[in-house]
């Protein structure tokens, strides 16, 4: 319990972070936790392990990349503790092995859409995006990205210094220049914490503003995105949380204490609607946002059908 709980507590406190890898930190943590957990019957075990899924689940509310993973390690079956433990390891080590080469060829599929020359500007911290960057430059593309610093947290600073060691061009500004400098830019590549059935994205605060710039300027907007991001429940309309962060990441507890009519507000995603984005590059393939559905239907496994019968009593 206290490797989960660990585990548990760095992702909320963001030491691990970025949708994908959070996915892959789940996973690898109900595989460990399935393998040390003390249990006399499968029936403790499945109730222990159910326990582990709701805390994993409950530290980031809105990367989707995190249910969607714990679900795939949680479709076990098995009739004895062994057979869970080893049925558990299987589908983790597939999921993670999954999760690593879609990055890859994502960066291989979108790729395809940069053009020597091209100046791209991302934003946040997206191993994703970041693969189709690098895998333009591994081609011999000449390009040059502009990256935002992406307040509060900094994660722009990570995208320099990747983009840094592979030896990439690179401009840092501040999330508020962004349309200030979309005139030098030709394309954008972020990343995804979640995708809708309407094909709406959320990823990092600052992201819509980004792509409307881009929208104004005819820019085209490439989201980079694992299909483990796309969300099933968004079938039922629901809509995806946006994950409200501790006030002391923007204004220290003291500086605000000095200010009583003062409050913070820290989202730490928005929702850039459908209309602005011109592409989804996933690992099976470019999508247009409005195939959305598709992707949640035929690998994920969740058509409207299943959905509507996984939630019925
Ligand atoms: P990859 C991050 O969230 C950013 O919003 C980034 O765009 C997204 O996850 C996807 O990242 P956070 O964990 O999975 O920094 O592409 O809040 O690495």
């Amino acid at each position: 319990m206290k490797q989960l709980k660990e585990t548990a507590a760095k992702i909320k406190s963001m030491e691990i972070r970025g949708a994908g890898r959070i996915a892959r930190a789940v996973a690898a943590e109900l595989r460990d936790y399935a393998q040390r957990l003390a249990a006399d019957d499968i029936g403790e075990f499945n109730e222990k392990m159910k326990l582990a899924e709701e805390l994993l689940v409950s530290t980031r509310p809105t990367a989707v990349s995190l249910p969607n993973a714990v679900r795939a390690v949680m479709r076990y079956k098995a009739k004895t503790v062994d057979e869970a433990r080893m049925n558990i390891k299987k589908l983790a080590d597939e999921f993670i092995t999954g999760s690593e080469n879609a990055v890859k060829r994502i960066g291989e599929i979108g790729a395809k859409r940069v053009r020597d020359g091209d100046t791209i500007m991302t934003h946040c911290n997206s191993s994703a995006a970041i693969s189709i960057i690098a895998a333009a430059h591994a081609q011999g593309k000449d390009i040059k990205v502009i990256a935002t610093e992406s307040r509060p947290r900094l994660q722009g600073l990570l995208t320099i210094k990747q983009l840094d060691s592979l030896g990439i061009k690179t401009s840092l500004i501040v999330d508020s220049a962004v349309r200030y400098f979309m005139k030098e830019v030709d394309l954008v590549v972020i990343g995804a914490d979640a995708v809708t059935v309407n094909g709406s994205v959320i990823n990092k605060i600052g992201t819509s503003q980004l792509a409307m710039a881009a929208h104004e300027s005819r820019r085209n907007v490439i989201i980079a995105a694992e299909t483990y991001k796309f969300s099933p429940r968004t079938i039922l309309g629901e809509l995806v949380e946006i994950e409200e962060r501790d006030a002391a990441e923007v204004l220290s507890r003291e500086k605000l204490a000095e200010l009583p009519n003062v409050s913070i507000k820290n989202p730490a995603f928005d929702v850039t609607p459908r209309e602005y984005i011109d592409l989804i590059c996933t690992e099976v393939g470019a999508i247009p946002p409005e195939m959305a559905y598709v992707i949640i239907k035929e690998f994920l496994g969740w058509g409207i059908e299943e959905m509507n019968s996984f939630t019925s009593p």
